[in-house]
């Protein structure tokens, strides 16, 4: 049984980056719902209920049949979400030099990174995520269509995730309305450096 996690903050505590009217309504109804699709489609699996959310993820192509693309879309939702919450801080958290430094030995510099993570999330069309990957030739930005992520082999950078953005419009649109920019550009805010070095 997949379980909704806590939000390890007040809903409010990431004002005025994002709203708590819109935490509220994408943790307690959004995610859950992915959270409660997840296990619906697995009642009738019962050896597959024990695999953790990154197994289900990682061996997508051996689900059976008929509940592969429900799984892919909400245990998707389930693993996203919760990887996404981790990596927001209420507080100002500043990048490890460790960081700092696979950043710029991979992107030029630290501002080329923001500014190639922004376009991608400007660029992914409808809803999806934006990640920095880790894979085995290094680190790479990619974006995913609706709940896919680098975990899942059917996508085109696999690997393992160590940020994800969500661009879906449920993330912004109370606040930003059609300004994702806007909204890609608060959240560097928020973001959780340390998780991202420990997750490195
Ligand atoms: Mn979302």
């Amino acid at each position: 049984m997949h379980i909704l996690p806590e939000l390890s903050f007040d809903t409010n505590a990431l004002e005025p980056y994002i709203d708590a009217k819109t935490m509220e309504i994408h943790h307690d109804k959004h995610h859950n719902a992915y959270v409660d699709n997840l296990n619906k489609a697995l009642e009738k699996y019962p050896q597959i209920q024990e695999w953790s959310i990154e197994d289900l993820m990682k061996k997508l192509n051996e689900l059976p049949e008929d509940i592969r693309t429900t799984v892919r879309n909400n245990g998707g939702g389930h693993y996203n979400h919760s990887l996404f919450w981790e990596l927001l801080s209420p507080k100002a958290v500043e990048p490890s030099e460790k960081l700092k430094t696979v950043i710029q030995d991979t992107f030029g510099s630290w501002d080329a990174f923001i500014e190639e993570f922004s376009a991608a999330a400007a660029s992914r069309f409808g809803s999806g995520w934006v990640w920095l990957v880790k894979t085995d030739s290094g680190l790479s930005i990619s974006s995913t269509p609706n709940q896919d992520n680098p975990l899942m082999p059917i996508t085109d950078v696999v690997g393992f995730p160590l940020l994800g953005l969500d661009v879906w419009e449920h993330a912004y649109y109370l606040n930003y309305q059609n300004r994702r920019a806007d909204y890609v550009k608060a959240w560097w805010n928020v973001v959780n450096w340390d998780k991202v070095t420990e997750r490195l």
